[in-house]
């Protein structure tokens, strides 16, 4: 259908004998086809066209989850634009950085926000700001939208040109934009869909956020890959999910949504017949969770690992064993080693190192960053992946670490360098450092521990952290010591202070 256009003939092709069959069910139970997905995405990209866009610009977008915003992905893929999603909760002044850092052509916004982001988005020197409402229905993007004929000819893009650039929070604080080809995130998707034995007759239950690689890239686009069909959830909603239950077939999900879930009564295994898989990612699931829900519903959560930067890594299988604790074995195509940490040997089975993973459509590079994407990726193609593991012998991986300061929320990543540096302006701080503390809902819960040299109040600090960080990043618990417990090097010993409040939300 988009022969020209890499990306989009990919996705569109396993629909292109079946138009008429349903994509997406939404909240109001209405449906839209194949059909009147493709049209909308060509209507946006003449209205991204129309805004100014060229082939390799980007289109930046801080919009909620609608159906309009998928319309947006696919559109801005088939203007030949490189697609930039932000999350919705991030505040004015992480948005400055993203735009500043990425000068996209065009930024979409909530409505409610266009007053704030304007100011920031003429200094990234935007040439279009338009706004959509949160159900996607109103805005001057969707005037924009309307202004438009059907019947876009497809911008032409080859396999190596980018499709979407996602940033990842980097350790020093300074988020890292992944440069994501047409090929990388077709072939993935293809992939996925493939072991996972997705078919037209599938309905995923998407209930992620889509401004990152879950949502976006591993939820729709092996929807589209496989022609399947999803219930589209603004957001996640235990109830809503377990009505959907009797009528879907594929949940994917961060651990979060499935120790929720554990906690209603109504969860059984008669509620779950129609379900074939359940599928869990982003943050590690708990042994304990997976016994809870085969012991309640009969299935085996199946558990994988990814990236932003390498899309997914390892899956368990869809026919064999789903180990809990392990994120199973490499994907087709994907090579996993572990590297011992200070000499780079490849460790024997059941040795722990760092996990180095070699796939052919990993990420381009960091957006203008070529030293950052030097340091994580090699020139023979192999990827530092900042987590710590173990291969067994028969080739399952799990992962039991991280070398990088991160801590994972609900499935968010949180780099604690971003939180202490908000912290540390704070007038009477002298320094903080932010951990991870288990944490019964969100796996992990962000806890800021304070030292001060006079009368600091909580409240300062979450006026400074609301004010400049997303929710999620905002610590849960702020705690004040004397001193920070340190080596002998002097430097901050985090494993010291996880150790000592690991209980604070037990
Ligand atoms: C919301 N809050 C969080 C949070 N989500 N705090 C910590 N961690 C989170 N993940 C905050 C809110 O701002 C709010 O703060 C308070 O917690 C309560 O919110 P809630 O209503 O309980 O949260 P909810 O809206 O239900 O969201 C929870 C969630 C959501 C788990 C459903 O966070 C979510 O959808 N997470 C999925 C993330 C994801 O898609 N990750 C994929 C990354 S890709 P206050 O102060 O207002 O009370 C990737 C690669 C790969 O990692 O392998 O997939
Ligand atoms: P992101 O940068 O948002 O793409 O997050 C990627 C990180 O999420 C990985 O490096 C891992 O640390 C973590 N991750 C993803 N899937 C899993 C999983 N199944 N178990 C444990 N950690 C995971």
């Amino acid at each position: 259908m988009y022969q020209s256009n890499y990306l989009a003939n990919q996705l569109s092709n396993a629909s292109k004998n079946n138009k008429q069959s349903v994509f997406a069910v939404l909240n109001d139970d209405s449906e839209i086809t194949y059909d009147s997905l493709f049209k909308s995405a060509e209507q946006v990209a003449a209205a991204l066209v129309e805004a100014g866009l060229k082939p390799g610009d980007r289109v930046a977008a801080q919009v909620e989850k609608s159906i309009t915003t998928i319309h947006l992905y696919l559109g801005s893929v088939i203007a030949g634009g490189v697609f930039l999603p932000l999350n919705t909760d991030y505040t004015p002044s992480e948005v400055e950085y993203f735009l500043v850092d990425a000068s996209p052509t065009v930024f979409i916004c909530d409505p409610s926000k266009e007053d704030a982001l304007s100011l920031v988005a003429n200094k990234a020197q935007v040439t279009s700001l338009l706004t959509l409402s949160k159900d996607g229905l109103e805005g001057s993007f969707v005037d924009a939208i309307f202004r438009q004929k059907s019947g876009f000819e497809a911008v032409p893009r080859n396999a190596d040109d980018l499709a979407a650039i996602l940033y990842t929070s980097g350790t020093t604080g300074r988020s890292k934009g992944a440069m994501l080809t047409h090929k990388a995130l077709a072939s993935n998707a293809q992939t996925l869909a493939k072991i996972w034995h997705f078919t037209s007759s599938d309905r995923l239950i998407h209930a992620l956020p889509i401004f990152h690689t879950h949502g976006l890239f591993v939820a729709i686009n092996v929807t589209l890959s496989a022609g399947s069909s999803m219930y589209l959830l603004p957001k996640f909603d235990a109830d809503r999910i377990l009505d959907l239950f009797s009528n879907a077939t594929v949940l994917m999900g961060v651990p979060t949504f499935y120790v929720r879930l554990l906690k209603s009564k109504n969860l059984n295994q008669d509620k779950v017949q129609n379900m074939r898989l359940f599928i869990s990612g982003s943050a590690p699931l708990l042994s304990e969770t997976h016994a809870q829900w085969l012991d309640k519903t009969g299935h085996a959560i199946l558990e994988r690992y990814g990236m932003t930067e390498t899309n997914m890594n390892t899956s368990n299988p869809y026919v064999g064993e789903r180990r809990p604790g392990t994120v199973g074995r490499p994907l087709p195509d994907v090579e996993v080693k572990i590297t011992h940490p200070d000499t780079g040997e490849t460790l024997p089975v059941d040795g722990i190192g760092h996990i180095q993973v070699r796939i052919p459509n990993v990420f381009s590079g960091y957006w203008k960053m070529p030293e950052k994407t030097a340091e994580e990726l090699s020139t023979d193609g192999w990827f530092l992946t900042g987590d710590i593991g173990v291969l067994d012998k028969s080739g399952y991986l799990s992962i039991v670490g991280r070398s990088k300061d991160l801590i994972i929320s609900g499935g968010y990543n949180v780099y604690p360098k971003e939180v202490e540096l908000v912290i540390d302006e704070v007038p009477n701080v002298i320094e903080s450092a932010v951990i991870g503390v288990p944490h019964p809902d969100f796996g992990e819960a962000v806890v800021a521990v304070v030292i001060t040299k006079g009368e600091v109040t909580e409240e300062a600090i979450k006026i400074a952290t609301k004010q400049q960080l997303a929710g999620y990043k905002q610590p849960k618990k702020i705690i004040f010591l004397d001193e920070l417990p340190r080596n002998t090097m002097g430097k901050v010993q985090k494993i010291v202070l996880r150790e000592s409040h690991k209980n604070l939300f037990s």
